[in-house]
């Protein structure tokens, strides 16, 4: 049976960077789930008898939701819902579940790297039929629909156990309970030479894998352990958990510095690697060495041949904005185009379905490929390790190495994390109005030579998405870039971005922040940080 039940609207249900992430309370409230729910499937059409695929990075309220979705997706006539057992899927695995069943699309659950709970964040997104992020026109359009909703359609299905692998009957449709991990893991087997990644782990190469309590941990078990023969124990914190342990699933210094200290130490193994909570983030570490997202993403491009799917070369390199330009470098060297996008993989997918991208990066610790239309932090880890077997040496001496070719980009991210969010828009409102002004004035001894809020006109269908960052570069090619977080759940977060090109092999081996201390408080000089957020220093520096 089903029941069309009538709501009113709620006015915050704009989705950000990532979908729709707010506290799990302010989820719990009576429709709010279900009136974003419906509003997505106002926002499409064409669906009708079609296959949804959905699941979730574990986090608390995974379950209730995936319910809820089920029976929604019946109710408004879906044909069949593919959930990942006990509803569990990764981002990437999802995005490849779209893809290979050719779904009309997918519902992830998941707010990424913030933490869960019941006083915690919590997610909503729509991924489309190529397995990507919905695009703007589509995340605008579910908006819209969230502030006229009148009613939502929802189907009496009865318990459904999605703990059982197998298909059952709900509501007129089918229901599909999936291995989450099998078709990832196979994805996996066939971009890799797995015979080669077998005998790097024979030969006692050691690795430390920590999947912070969060989605990957079934996945890099199954990979690593079982597939790869890595000793048992190489992953770590394996047991998604709805809290993640009480931590924030963000593989950075700061939430992951357990794994820094371990591979900065003297029993540090060959290669240390994390996830997040969806699995879609991916932070590596060498003995002695940790690597800058910036740095890996041109990394593996510049060695990703070593891998079957990539042996052919790369179509093109593409970044966010505000990642470093150690990429552009090497898409230059290789010859092929460099696009440089607004933050938010969804900006990707028009590149990737172009074939005008085959890898892509953000400093966020995201790379990716056109294997699926996510980032993907295990296919990260993988291609690393498919280098490092390859090449057999240290990851010390192939980022060294880079450098001396590419030249190095110094680079820091800056978080100024909770923020009044009434200061950092005056902020960033206060910046935009003297852009003009800046060019060819002299700040903390260096001089700026354009400024601008960054405007993406996308090469593949026209749109065009202003307001996404501003920047601010100076003579010899260092900048500093502003933007306001698009994810967070209370506040505002401003993320400063800071970079500056070293050509001089002799001058590789500074302090990151030392190296770029006239750039850090040029920033401040610029925007008023201080001034404006009451803040003397960032709370998460990457
Ligand atoms: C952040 C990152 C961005 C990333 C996004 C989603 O967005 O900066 O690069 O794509 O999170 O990542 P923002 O708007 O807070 O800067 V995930 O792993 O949270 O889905
Ligand atoms: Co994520």
């Amino acid at each position: 049976m089903t029941r069309t039940v009538s709501t009113t609207p709620f006015d915050d249900q704009k989705p950000g960077t990532s979908g729709l992430r707010k506290k799990v309370p302010v989820f719990q409230q009576p429709n709010y789930a279900e009136n974003f729910i419906q509003s997505i499937f106002d926002a499409l059409s064409g669906f009708g008898g079609r296959l949804l695929v959905v699941g979730g990075d574990g986090r608390y309220y995974n379950r209730e939701v995936i319910g809820k979705v089920i029976a929604m997706a019946a109710a408004n006539g879906f044909g069949k819902v593919m959930v990942g057992q006990g509803g569990i899927l990764s981002t990437p695995a999802a995005s490849h579940l779209i893809r290979k069943y050719k779904a009309f699309g997918g519902i992830i659950l998941s707010a990424s790297h913030n933490p869960g709970g019941p006083r915690q964040d919590f997610g909503i997104k729509y991924n489309a039929g190529n397995g990507g992020p919905a695009p703007e026109k589509i995340t605008d359009a579910i908006y819209a629909r969230s502030k006229e909703i009148r009613e939502y359609r929802i189907a009496e299905i009865g318990e459904i156990d999605i703990d059982i692998i197998g298909t059952v009957e709900a509501g007129g449709m089918e229901v599909e309970i999936v291995d989450p991990v099998r078709d990832y893991a196979d994805l996996m087997e066939s971009l890799f030479d797995f015979e080669a990644l077998r005998k790097l782990f024979e030969s006692g190469f050691r690795m430390r894998f920590d999947a912070m309590h969060a989605v990957t941990g079934p996945y890099a078990t199954e990979i690593f352990e079982r597939r790869l023969g890595a000793a048992p124990g190489t992953c770590r914190n394996f047991r998604p958990l709805p809290d993640f342990g009480g931590h924030h699933p963000d593989p950075n210094l700061v939430h992951a510095k357990h794994l820094y200290d371990e591979m900065m130490g003297p029993d540090a193994p060959d290669f240390g690697a994390a996830s997040d909570g969806d699995g879609d983030r991916n932070l590596i570490i060498g003995k002695g060495i940790f690597v800058t997202p910036s740095d890996s993403l041109a990394l593996l491009a510049a060695n990703a041949t070593v891998a079957p799917a990539y042996t052919g070369g790369l179509a093109g390199i593409a970044r966010s904005m505000p990642t470093s330009g150690a990429a552009d470098r090497v898409a230059q060297k290789l010859g092929v185009g460099l696009y440089e996008t607004p933050t938010g993989w969804k900006f990707f997918g028009n590149l990737l379905d172009a074939g005008m991208a085959t890898i892509c990066g953000e400093e966020s610790a995201g790379t990716g490929s056109s294997h699926v239309r996510e980032k993907d932090g295990l296919w990260a880890v993988l291609l690393w390790l498919s280098i490092l077997a390859a090449r057999r040496e240290s990851v010390s001496e192939i980022v060294t190495k880079h450098w001396a070719t590419y030249g190095r980009n110094y680079y820091s991210r800056h978080d100024y994390e909770e923020v009044d969010a009434a200061a950092a828009n005056a902020l960033m409102e206060e910046l935009r109005e003297k852009l003009a002004s800046l060019p060819g004035t002299q700040v903390c001894g260096l001089k700026i030579e354009t400024a601008d809020d960054f405007a993406y006109h996308d090469p593949v269908d026209g749109s065009v998405s202003v307001q996404q960052g501003i920047r601010i570069l100076f003579e010899g090619g260092s900048r500093v870039v502003f933007r306001l977080s698009g994810t967070g759940t209370s506040g505002a977060t401003l993320r400063v971005y800071i970079e500056r090109y070293e050509p001089d092999a002799a001058r590789h081996g500074l302090d990151t922040q030392a190296a770029l201390a006239d750039l850090i408080a040029a920033a401040d000089e610029i925007a008023g940080i201080r001034r404006h957020t009451g803040r003397e220093r960032p709370s998460v520096i990457t």
